[in-house]
């Protein structure tokens, strides 16, 4: 018999006291009318999860925010609950005052107004966003208390704009032209240099998030939108994109956005993210009721393509077993595994591994650092496994 079938029967052996008092309570129910519409939803009451604030967020240039992964479900993240970063506070823009201006080696340098690109034929794709900083945590000793802390960094919504090869193939690109330059509408004016075969593949120049025009924080009114590459490379609140000839090398592809290498050397335009998984239940905080059966489930996504396989291990690594794939499984998007575990009640360490389609497998931290050495801020994907103890409390561990 499988371990949730055994599970369920135990919850069926109800005795006859139970079922009464559960019949006494339906009678109970109140009469009186519930709330009347609202024009705008907002949760029940009783629900609480919310985004953390990062240790490190102090002033609006550091600000960041994290998803509570242990908290969502399935594979679209609530737009109210995705992740933020951004490097000088969120601004507030009327749509009707914002202009794109795209230009330099293009035959007709134009500017559109918002309402303009809507008019335009538009895409919807459902793909996560990570910034490279997620479990960054792993470069460093210091564990986090939960999956909110360590991976709360990436997000998956359904993304909807205009192709941006559209836009350049109307505007004529020149033959010179490599690489292109974008620039956000923020204080900041953050820029990043985006190579022209991206531009020309899927990136979009999008509006709207989860059936909505963008979220303020995720760059109302319009962004730059890679999918699969990093974070960072995406930028809100787009009000320029300049065609040019090579990379710009700004502030957050030279200073920032590079990993050390043990060689002294640095990786720089790092911009797909690789393949990562990690099991959001149970994990680092939660407490489980006690041995027997507990659905192990979590989230797995690839920058490369799509998610093939996830394998999970509930002996600290020793031997892994496939995970089941809920569909859809989508490129460059979240996709949820699931695996069925009966908990004896020992001490374990239990953690999730992805190869992606490429049959790229994502690595340990051994395997990691050996490649990549202990300098690095940005691109950790390695193996984050969870300690379950004895007593039900699940904890940060490192296999
Ligand atoms: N204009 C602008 N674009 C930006 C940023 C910013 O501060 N300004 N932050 C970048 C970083 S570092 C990340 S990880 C993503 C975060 O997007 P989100 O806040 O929608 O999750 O936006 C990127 N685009
Ligand atoms: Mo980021």
């Amino acid at each position: 018999m499988s371990a949730h079938r055994r599970a369920f029967l135990k919850l069926l052996a109800l005795g006859s006291g139970a079922l009464a008092a559960c019949r006494q309570k339906a009678a109970q129910l109140p009469s009186l009318l519930g709330a009347p519409v609202r024009p705008y939803g907002d949760r029940s009451p009783f629900v609480h999860a919310v985004r953390q604030t990062a240790e490190t967020t102090r002033t609006p240039e550091q600000a960041s925010s994290l998803t509570p992964l242990a908290d969502t479900y399935g594979i679209i993240t609530p737009s109210s609950l995705h992740f933020e970063r951004h490097h000088s506070g969120v601004p507030t823009i009327d749509p009707a005052d914002h202009r794109l201006l795209i230009h330099g080696l293009v035959d007709r340098p134009t500017i559109f107004t918002v309402e303009e690109l809507k008019r335009l034929p538009s895409i919807s794709r459902i793909h996560f966003l990570e910034c490279s900083g997620n479990s960054g945590t792993g470069w460093r000793p210091t564990p986090r208390p939960g999956v909110q802390g360590t991976h709360g960094l990436t997000s998956c919504s359904e993304w909807t704009g205009v192709k941006l090869s559209l836009l350049l193939e109307e505007l004529g690109v020149q033959s010179a032209a490599s690489w292109i330059l974008a620039e956000g509408a923020d204080p900041a004016k953050m820029t990043r240099s985006i190579p022209i075969a991206k531009a020309m593949d899927d990136a979009m120049v999008a509006y709207a998030q989860n059936g909505e025009p963008l979220r303020p924080e995720q760059g109302f009114p319009l962004r730059l939108f890679l999918p699969g590459w990093e974070g960072n490379a995406n930028v809100k609140w787009l009000r320029r994109l300049k065609v040019v000839d090579q990379p710009y090398m700004t502030r957050e592809e030279t200073s920032k956005y590079t990993d050390l290498m043990p060689d002294g050397t640095a990786r720089q335009f790092t911009l797909t993210m690789d393949a990562k998984s990690v099991v959001t239940h149970p994990s680092g905080g939660q407490k489980l009721a006690g041995p027997g059966f507990h659905e192990i489930n979590g989230l797995a996504w690839t920058g490369r393509g799509s998610v093939a396989r996830v394998e999970v291990s509930t002996d600290g690594g020793a031997t892994w077993k496939d995970a089941a794939l809920q569909q859809p499984v989508l490129p460059r998007a979240h996709t949820r595994f699931r695996f069925e575990w009966e908990w004896d009640g020992s001490d374990t360490t239990i953690a999730s591994r992805v190869t992606d389609d490429t049959g790229y497998r994502q690595p340990t931290r051994a395997e990691l650092v050996a490649v990549r050495g202990l300098n690095s801020n940005y691109h950790n994907n390695m193996i984050q496994a969870w300690r379950v103890k004895a007593d039900g409390t699940v904890e940060y561990a490192v296999i």
